[in-house]
């Protein structure tokens, strides 16, 4: 089935040829993606997992690891629910063998995870560590082996603390110093068989919490402009990052970010609401996604700044928007709009819109159907996955041992119904990683929000499948039939 719209028809849709963007620069040279079959699923989709090194790994005093901004965080009273850290988290280092026979007997087909900066890097630059990058080649051995497909994040927030005592991201050092590590760590580890890596997780979420209101590390809250020019410096990071690990990998790699942008809904299916959830997800997504994917800043972004935008030069525009392969979304959640004069209006959140156990994650599973498909439709990626999608449930086991969690296995079918429907209007999405294989360390909520589809028992690091892990196997089994 086609979209509603065809290109052409969407871009009048959008409105002035001016509001149209230029095809992205960076996907331009994609060919279109293969149509579909009449299923939604195409054949060859990829159903994975997703963790992350901080959250998961614990050994945070192994193999000459550095500090990272993370360790510090935690360890700083106040910061972290309950004080908790990720020095053990789910002891996935030492575990991971056992974690990866779990995921085969879920039927996982990839399994995207996180490399700790600090591990190979312990300062953040100079001369990498050379057992550094140890577990990870074990690791994806041990993933090759049970045939399961390698999926690299190079950056998920755990920046060495080295770098942070020098400025962190507001120092443009830190950018040129990610892309050294990332090109160095994409060499290794291509070697070792990985065809996918992802520059950096979530810039949205770190530069916004960690700098703008300080909830996550390194809990600064440095005002607009600062943060405008340091989510510059992010954006630098990550197409340096890109052009290293070009450099620096064996052929065939495929290089992407995974990103959270904001995903609007329109409220009703009038073409001028959908017409403002476009307007929405470019201007709402200005300093991150846009940027990325259109090598520019919008007009709109840079005048409600004023003198608080940042200042960039056209090359630097240029190295931002550098070519990529892959467009990694994270979807939790959705934002609803509607047309209204000047483009859009964002409208508000009742106060009794059903929600998870994380009160900012709203149960709205349309963020699956619109967000990838306006993606789509403004940048045309050749390949989208869907890197991060899942919620957080009050989960506790009953006396017979089963974690029922019964909220779960509604959020995730109707989430895979919404990217089902997607696909059928043109997305090309070829993947969906589940956040998360395990209960892990939540952030700022520590250990008290688990977003697992296995249940962990942190007293003695037992894993449970929950009620929704056999859901996503037998939905795997059927690749997505029943959706
Ligand atoms: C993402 N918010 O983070 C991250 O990529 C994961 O590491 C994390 O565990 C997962 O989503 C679940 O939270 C976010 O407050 C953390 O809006 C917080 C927010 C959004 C995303």
């Amino acid at each position: 089935m086609k979209g509603f719209w065809t290109r052409r028809e969407f871009a009048r849709l959008l409105g002035s040829a001016a509001a149209v963007p230029a095809v992205s620069q960076a996907l331009a040279e994609e060919k279109p993606s293969e149509p579909h079959g009449p299923d939604g699923i195409p054949a060859g989709f990829l159903w994975g997992a997703a963790t992350a090194s901080y959250q998961v790994e614990g050994a945070v005093h192994e193999g000459g690891r550095g500090a990272s901004i993370w360790d510090t965080f935690s360890h700083t009273p106040g910061k972290v629910q309950n004080g908790d850290t990720g020095d053990v988290a789910d002891d996935f280092f030492h575990r991971y063998r056992d974690d990866v026979q779990l995921m085969k007997r879920m039927g996982l087909q990839a399994f995207r995870f996180s490399v700790a900066w600090p591990r190979v890097f312990p300062s953040g630059s100079g001369t990498p560590l050379v057992q550094g990058l140890d577990f990870y080649k074990k690791l994806v051995d041990e993933l090759h082996a049970n045939g399961i497909e390698p999926f690299c994040t190079l950056y998920h927030w755990d920046l060495p603390q080295a770098l942070q005592d020098n400025g962190g991201w507001e120092n443009p050092d830190t950018a040129r110093h990610l892309a050294d590590y990332e090109g160095y760590v994409a060499g290794e580890l291509s070697r070792a068989g990985v065809r996918h890596f992802f520059t950096m997780n979530e810039i949205r979420t770190f530069a916004e919490l960690g700098y703008g209101n300080g909830t996550h590390a390194p809990g600064l809250a440095v005002g607009r402009k600062r943060l405008a020019q340091l989510t510059h410096t992010i954006l630098m990071g990550h197409g340096l990052s890109v052009q290293a690990i070009r450099a620096h990998s064996a052929t065939g790699v495929r290089v992407g970010l995974c990103e959270n942008p904001v995903a609007p809904v329109p409220a009703t299916l009038e073409p001028e609401d959908v017409r403002a959830a476009a307007l929405a997800m470019r201007e709402e997504n200005a300093a991150y996604l846009t940027a990325i994917l259109e090598g520019r800043y919008t007009e709109k972004y840079l005048r409600r700044l004023e003198d608080d935008a940042p200042r960039f030069t056209a090359d630097e525009m240029r190295t931002i928007s550098s070519p990529l392969d892959a467009v990694g979304l994270n979807f939790y959640t959705s934002t609803y709009v509607r047309s209204a004069p000047g483009g859009y209006e964002v409208l508000p959140t009742p106060s009794d819109f059903p929600h998870t156990a994380s009160t900012w994650l709203t149960v709205s599973p349309e963020c699956m159907h619109w967000g990838p498909r306006l993606v789509q439709e403004l940048w045309q990626p050749k390949t989208i996955y869907i890197t991060e999608n899942g919620c957080s449930a009050a989960d506790t086991m009953t006396s017979r041992g089963e974690v029922l969690d019964t909220g779960r296995v509604m959020y995730l079918r109707n989430c895979l119904g919404q990217m089902r429907q997607a696909i059928r209007n043109g997305a090309a999405v070829k993947g969906y990683f589940v956040w998360s294989l395990l209960d892990n360390f939540e952030w700022a909520d520590g250990y008290s929000k688990r977003f697992g589809v296995v249940y962990v028992d942190y007293g003695n690091q037992t894993r449970t499948p929950k009620l929704s892990a056999q859901f996503y196997s037998s939905m795997i089994a059927s690749n997505g039939a029943d959706l």
